[in-house]
């Protein structure tokens, strides 16, 4: 059957694209699959030293397809185990990826749709996106991350309002709380992950993923916690030839040459 997941594969990086658009990429188990293997391949393939994630068509994800009852498990599936084999992993893998993940969000993102966008490393969004935490809908909680993202990234009194009502949140409004890091002129959305992509695919990719994986553990780390990990993953750095190249290159006022890593 067609593919539910394009992955295009650039110089340095890849974009991967969510294709059910006629379900507004909700999820099936085809479509999770697919998205695992592509994302087993940025994380192990020293070509990809990005990824950009979006969706294709009008909307990003609306998270799990409701229509799919099959998929789901019956009337009164064991979501539990949905949440074990699909979603959980698939949040695991993109907080692992050693490598800048971007999310382009190119419309609505509800539900497990909107916890995934989340999970990105960097997440800008077209200023028609919007954020909706749509479980409660349907009696269910936020999942895919959802407490954890809301709860850390916007307190406990905004992470409850979002959860509780449903209300969809704008781009700009995610952008100005601070739960994304961007809202951008829908035209220019592509422009902008890409070219944040490209600067990526150039450069010290070994520290990008340290870096990520340090500011991932100060959420729940005490301030002793986190110093002896910066000196660990710096001490790491500091011995890898990148930082050598780099240094060199500064010194020689030239651009640096880093590596695939
Ligand atoms: O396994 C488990 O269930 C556990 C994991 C759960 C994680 C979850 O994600 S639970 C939450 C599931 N998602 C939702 O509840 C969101 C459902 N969708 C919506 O509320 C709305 O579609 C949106 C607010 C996202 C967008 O609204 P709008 O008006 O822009 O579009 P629309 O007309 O509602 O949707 C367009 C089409 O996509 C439509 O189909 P049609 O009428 O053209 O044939 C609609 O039914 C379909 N669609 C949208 N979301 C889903 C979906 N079909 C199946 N599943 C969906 N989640």
């Amino acid at each position: 059957s067609e593919a539910t997941v394009l992955h295009d594969r650039r110089d340095g990086y890849s974009v991967i694209s969510l294709n059910r658009p006629d379900r507004l990429n909700s999820f099936n188990r085809q479509q999770h699959a697919e998205l695992r293997a592509a994302l087993e391949e940025c994380a192990t393939s020293t070509e990809i030293r990005a990824v950009v994630l979006t969706g294709q068509g009008r909307g990003f994800c609306a998270g799990q397809d409701l229509s799919d009852v099959d998929d789901m498990g019956g009337d009164r599936p064991d979501l539990g185990k949905t949440l074990h084999d699909n979603y959980n992993p698939l949040i695991r893998s993109m907080r692992a990826m050693p490598k800048p993940i971007i999310c382009a969000v190119n419309g609505v993102a509800a539900g497990a749709g909107a916890n995934i966008a989340l999970a990105g490393d960097i997440v800008i969004a077209a200023r028609s996106a919007r954020f909706i935490q749509a479980f409660a809908k349907i009696a269910l909680i936020p999942d895919a991350g959802g407490t954890y993202w809301l709860t850390h990234l916007l307190g406990e009194a905004r992470a409850k309002a979002l959860a509780l009502t449903a209300q969809p949140l704008s781009a700009e409004d995610a952008a100005n709380w601070g739960l994304i890091w961007k809202a951008v002129d829908d035209d220019k959305l592509m422009a902008e992950a890409i070219s944040l992509a490209e600067g990526f695919a150039a450069g010290p990719t070994h520290a990008y993923g340290l870096t990520k994986q340090a500011i991932q553990a100060a959420s729940t780390n005490t301030l002793d916690e986190q110093l002896e990990l910066e000196r660990r993953l710096q001490r790491e750095a500091g011995m890898s030839d990148d930082y050598k190249e780099g240094v060199k290159a500064f010194l020689e006022k030239r651009p640096a040459n880093y590596r695939k890593a």
